[in-house]
């Protein structure tokens, strides 16, 4: 059995020595180096060239190396009822709990402005309530939206999440549809975006969907750049709709030097790193696939194509 691994992000040399540790019975060739296509029966991919995965006829899994699927999916050209498994992993996922309570907690307790008065030597009293006062609300509650409900609930932030079908998460207020988004959209302080990017959520995060938040919101997104109207955002700020907005995605990536994002006093960059996948844990999930397919048992965290996620 063989696999194939195409990133231009992640480490060949990682992950071959972590999958060599896991899988030692498995043969794994770089994209340029595959003796033999028609044995590949595995890519482990993120972002490989259009088409190119039909250079391999008897593919049994797409294992991707992002949760996201996005930017795979658009490749039209890939080999049909081939099954596509995202990343699902629990150091990914906990490190986005972690980058999502870390931005909540520093709107809760206001420290742009804490920053803003220590620049201009003032010493002014602020008091924060407790977390249980602020409303934060998830949309999407799956690997990465409910471990960052978990990590606000563990300091009571009052948690609410908004899905597409519905859901039940304890201690989390659970919303879904186009029914439940007003309510939950009228009870997000802080409202965090970790969907995934498919035809219905593109574009989300826009004019819209901005005036139905409380004033003075705070926005942290996770998810793609592509939920984002990038203008309608700047326009928030700058209306004080939304008050503040820690990006970690964007339309167009790297930044680009001249982005009004780099240097709005209202908006935190960080540059696509909420949370990152890393061979050494994550190798549990690609092992387990592995050897799902060659036990003959279903595969687990497969894609919908038709959802796009
Ligand atoms: P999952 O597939 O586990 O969960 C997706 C969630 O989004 C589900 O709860 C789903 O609802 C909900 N959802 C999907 N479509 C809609 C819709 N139209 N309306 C309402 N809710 C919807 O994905 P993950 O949690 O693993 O990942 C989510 C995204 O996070 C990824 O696709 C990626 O874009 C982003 N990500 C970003 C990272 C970063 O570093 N910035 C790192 C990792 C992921 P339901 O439960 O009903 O299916
Ligand atoms: C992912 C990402 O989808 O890193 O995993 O964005």
């Amino acid at each position: 059995m063989a696999l194939v691994f195409y990133s231009e992000s992640d480490r060949f040399e990682a992950w071959r020595d972590a999958l060599a540790e896991a899988v030692p019975d498995l043969e794994v060739h770089n994209w340029d180096a595959v003796p033999d296509p028609a044995a590949i029966e595995f890519a482990l991919v993120w972002t490989p060239p259009h088409g190119s995965l039909r250079r391999f006829p008897n593919l049994k899994a797409i294992l991707n190396l992002g949760a996201g699927v996005d930017a795979l999916l658009k490749d039209d050209d890939l080999p049909p009822g081939v099954p596509i498994v995202r990343m699902v992993d629990d150091d990914l996922a906990k490190s986005m709990g972690e980058y999502v309570l870390l931005h909540a907690l520093r709107y809760h307790r206001e420290m742009p402005r804490m920053a803003a008065q220590q620049r201009a030597h003032e010493w002014q009293i602020v008091e924060s309530p407790t977390a249980r006062h602020c409303r934060v609300g998830i949309m999407g509650l799956g690997g990465m939206g409910g471990e960052a409900a978990r990590h606000l609930l563990a300091v009571a932030f009052d948690v609410a999440g908004w899905t597409r079908g519905p859901r039940e998460m304890s201690g989390v207020e659970c919303f879904h549809g186009a029914d439940g988004f007003g309510p939950f959209l009228a009870r997000s302080d802080i409202l965090v975006c970790l969907l995934p990017l498919t035809p219905e959520t593109e574009g989300i995060l826009n004019r819209d969907l901005f005036a139905r938040l409380p004033r003075g919101a705070y926005l942290i997104n996770a998810g793609r750049g592509g939920h984002q109207v990038e203008p309608d955002i700047l326009e928030a700020l700058d209306s004080g709709q939304l008050a503040g907005a820690t990006l970690d995605v964007f339309r167009t990536e790297p930044l680009p030097p001249d982005s009004p994002f780099w240097t709005h006093p209202k908006v935190t960059v960080t540059p696509h790193n909420a949370s990152i996948a890393h061979p050494r844990s994550a190798v549990r999930h690609v092992a387990e696939s592995i050897r799902r397919v060659r036990a003959g048992e279903p595969l687990r965290h497969v894609v919908t194509r038709e959802a796009g996620y």
